[in-house]
């Protein structure tokens, strides 16, 4: 009798231990797993329920009952866990098989913002000297006449010095106050602070009392100087033509310096780039025309003693160009004063994007 009820709770326990582990197999998410593991093994669930149903039991029935209770528990809990993880690793298959990335497609554009081909071409012209071992020299826009002419050789008679070419400020030291005509200044005062090799190159600010066509009051400059005990004019002239050749990604650019005066440099170039002007277009690196393109020479031994220089021990050269003109040119920029007109449908034709890379490649 004892024998037939036992008989009839293992084949109970039978049943319930296919069912449930059944009814895991077939759970298709985890939330049916979690419902399946309260229905079996929370606090009402059927396997606590029949634990539940030992301590009505006599001891020798109790004994083997528990032990298989516990069998089943552990079994069914283990089942559970398996599912679960078997689950979690097909969903991450899934989400990885339908998320695939295609590392082809471009980049999203920004969605406003442009970085002004002011900054751009200087990132260029930093880029194309840095390779070449200039470093970024920086100094005040607000400046003494002494700094920005007196040191230069400039004489005080010399036009530039005119109220009419240059902003003066209210005199706060021992000389006049000014905004620098020319980034010159930030080259005298690294010559003044520590001795040769020197190669940097200084762009910035300079401020003009001009407005017209090709003028703006405020424009910018880089000028770039190399000192050592024995550069010449062969290193100025290969120094500037790769400069060129590389800004205008133009690998064959024709160059020409052409003897000037500046009373900074002696001798002093100017330097043009060949170009054509058939049909009033203007194309760059081709034809028989020639185009100004930047001021050069080897610095006067006068700069070099008002800084400290012996003449005789040190030489080297500079050069200065417009930022403004050399963009315009690139870029096919045709009125300077639009530059600073903070215009934003200007920018957001000519302007770049920020992850733009400045291009310094050689064509033809
Ligand atoms: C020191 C010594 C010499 C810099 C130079 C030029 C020639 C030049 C103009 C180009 C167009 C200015 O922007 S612009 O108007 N510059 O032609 N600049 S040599 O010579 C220096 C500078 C600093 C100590």
């Amino acid at each position: 009798m004892q024998n037939t009820a036992q008989n009839r709770e293992e084949d109970e326990l039978t049943a319930l231990r296919r069912e449930l582990l059944a009814a895991v197999e077939s759970a298709s998410d985890a939330a049916a797993v979690e419902d399946l593991r309260v229905t079996a093994l929370g606090k009402k669930g059927r396997i606590t329920d029949l634990m539940k149903t030992l301590g009505a039991l006599p001891p020798d029935v109790r004994k083997a009952r528990g032990a298989a209770l516990n069998v089943l528990k552990d079994e069914v809990a283990a089942a559970l866990e398996a599912k679960k993880k078997t689950l979690a690793v097909a969903a991450l298959e899934s989400r990885i098989a339908s998320e695939r990335i295609d590392v082809t497609l471009a980049p999203r554009p920004m969605p406003e913002g442009r970085i002004h081909p002011i900054s751009q071409t200087v990132d260029e012209i930093v880029n194309i000297f840095g390779a070449m071992g200039f470093s970024v020299a920086r100094g005040p826009d607000i400046e003494s006449d002494h700094m920005n002419f007196t040191m230069l050789n400039i004489p005080p008679d010399h036009p530039a010095r005119d109220m009419q070419s240059t902003f003066y400020l209210p005199q706060t030291g021992e000389h006049p106050t000014i905004l620098r005509t020319q980034t010159s200044p930030v080259q005298i005062r690294t010559m003044m602070k520590r001795k040769p090799p020197i190669r940097i190159i200084a762009p910035g600010r300079t401020y003009r009392c001009d407005y017209d066509m090709t003028h703006t009051p405020m424009f910018h400059q880089v000028e770039g100087l190399v000192i050592d005990e024995a550069t010449h004019m062969g290193h100025l002239k290969g120094c500037l033509m790769d400069f060129l050749r590389a800004f205008f990604g133009i690998k064959d650019l024709p160059v020409r310096f052409r003897p000037s005066y500046f009373p900074f440099t002696e001798p002093s170039a100017e330097v043009d780039i060949g170009c054509s002007r058939k049909g009033g277009e203007l194309k760059l690196g081709a034809g028989g025309d020639w185009l100004e393109i930047l001021g050069c020479g080897m610095v006067h031994p006068n700069v070099l003693r008002n800084c400290g220089l012996d003449p005789e021990v040190y030489q080297g050269f500079a050069f200065g160009m417009g930022i403004e003109r050399i963009a315009m040119l690139k870029y096919g920029i045709p009125d300077l004063r639009t530059f600073f007109e903070a215009d934003l449908r200007w920018l957001k034709h000519y302007g770049f994007a920020a992850l733009d890379i400045p291009n310094v490649a050689l064509r033809g």
